[in-house]
């Protein structure tokens, strides 16, 4: 039975043609080429890079950002490419997501004219492939508190420090990496075999196993001074390309969640117990039912704030309540359906058990559900509970 994507509103209808179009286009691929793969990779905790050159080719990478050669697609093209994206897995969504969001991204709104004309055709095309180092271990929730410092020495700045958790760190060509440079934070971009930066996959997770993540570790890394990225001082920096991909993130969640929500429904359907197709009981019906209203609630917002991306006038706090809400929802849907699935759903022949596992990675990155909650707080009484 080919995958039904649930829309109860008929959301379709406040879609464009070519957003359709575009969505479509990665729905199949995912249904081709990512589903088939992507339960191996996952049990044996490998990328499927065999995919990059076919995602480049889609125009998947970067498909947001407009100039040097890439297509300037709107959020909500954009936000639909990763809904199909993370329908497949988070993992694919995450690579996708760090190379256009967080590496791209600040590329083009920070980078020098020499440093977008180098790197910004080269990762579009999947020829390149970026990481975004902002965490430390001792510094997630509170990146401002970071160690890593850069020192300006001739012509030449030297950094010190160390990043964790950072997706695609071990295959990138290009580091985004954050350091504070007389007390600031800035952005640097570090090449791969650059000496005294490591680049070591981290191994050992139960979530997103069809993914690179990674420490990198940087020891007196020498980087000429024209790798400064210009554009940006302070933490604002990081955070506004946090913006872009949490944004990327609210999308991303919904997609798994209407994967969970199609496997179990169908599940449901042909699944018999005391005679009778568990769908027909008044339980399981309960559950697909709020697992449904919540994924329409969740299509509805993202589309609204979309719009208002487009519009260029989204706020921070618009963002982090997309991304609460979805990451929330998305893993209850996923862990309810699970349920419905019984044994079988603890099992890799079917989707719901890694998209759960998943979203307890995507629930925590990018802004755990609590800091979210904390920023939201924080706009609407104006009191910061951060501290
Ligand atoms: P605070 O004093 O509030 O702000 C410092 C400066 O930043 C500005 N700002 C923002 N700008 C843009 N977007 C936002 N969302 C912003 N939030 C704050 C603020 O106006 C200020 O600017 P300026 O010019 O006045 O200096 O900073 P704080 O130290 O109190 O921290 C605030 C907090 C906790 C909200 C923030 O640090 C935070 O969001 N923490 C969560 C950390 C996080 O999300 N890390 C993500 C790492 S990357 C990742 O997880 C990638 S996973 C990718 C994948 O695989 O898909
Ligand atoms: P902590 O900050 O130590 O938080 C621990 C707990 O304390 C959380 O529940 C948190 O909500 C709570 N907490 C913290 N502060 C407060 C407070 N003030 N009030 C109340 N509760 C609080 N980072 C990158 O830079 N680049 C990447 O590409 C990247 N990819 C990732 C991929 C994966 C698979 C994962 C799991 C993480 C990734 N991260 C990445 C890191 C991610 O952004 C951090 O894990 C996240 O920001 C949380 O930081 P932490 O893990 O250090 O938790």
């Amino acid at each position: 039975m080919p995958y039904e994507a649930p829309d109860f509103y008929g959301i379709d209808e406040l879609l464009t043609e070519d957003e359709r179009m575009i969505r479509d286009a990665v729905r199949g691929w995912v249904e081709d080429r990512v589903l088939p793969v992507i339960s191996e990779h996952y049990l044996n905790g490998t990328f499927p890079t065999d995919l990059i050159p076919e995602m480049a080719e889609l125009g998947l990478l970067g498909a947001g950002i407009d100039g040097y050669g890439c297509p300037g697609l709107g959020a909500v093209a954009y936000g639909l490419i990763l809904q199909e994206l993370e329908r497949g897995d988070s993992g694919i969504r995450s690579f996708a997501s760090v190379q256009g969001s967080l590496v791209m991204w600040p590329i083009r709104h920070y980078g020098s004219e020499e440093q977008r004309k180098r790197w910004l055709p080269a990762l579009h095309k999947g020829e390149a492939i970026g990481c975004f180092g902002l965490t430390e271990p001792d510094h997630g929730s509170d990146p401002g508190g970071m160690e890593t410092r850069a020192v300006k020495q001739g012509d030449r700045y030297v950094l010190n420090g160390a990043k964790m958790w950072i997706t695609n760190g071990s295959m990138a060509d290009v580091a985004v990496v954050w350091a504070k440079l007389d007390g600031v934070v800035r952005g640097f971009l570090v090449e791969k075999g650059t000496p005294g930066f490591l680049q070591r996959s981290m191994g050992k997770k139960f979530s997103l196993r069809a993914s690179d993540t990674s420490e990198l570790v940087l020891q007196d890394v020498a980087v000429p001074l024209g790798n400064l990225m210009p554009g940006v001082e302070g933490l604002r920096g990081p955070l506004n390309c946090l913006t872009q991909a949490r944004a990327g993130i609210a999308w991303g969640v919904c997609g798994a969640a209407m994967a969970c929500y199609d496997e179990a429904r169908r599940y449901a359907l042909q699944r018999t117990q005391f005679g009778k197709p568990i769908g027909q009981f008044q339980i399981i019906q309960g559950k697909l039912v709020e697992a449904l209203a919540e994924i329409t609630k969740m299509q509805l917002l993202n589309l609204r704030m979309g719009r208002i991306k487009e519009g260029g006038k989204v706020t921070p706090q618009q963002v982090s309540l997309a991304k609460r809400n979805g990451c929330h929802f998305a893993l209850e849907i996923a862990r309810t359906c699970r349920q419905i699935l019984g044994a079988n759903g603890i099992t890799a022949e079917y989707q719901v058990m890694r998209h759960m596992c998943n979203l307890e990675s995507v629930i925590t990155y990018e802004g755990t559900h609590d800091i979210h909650t904390l920023i939201l707080g924080h706009a609407i009484t104006g009191l910061d509970a951060f501290r």
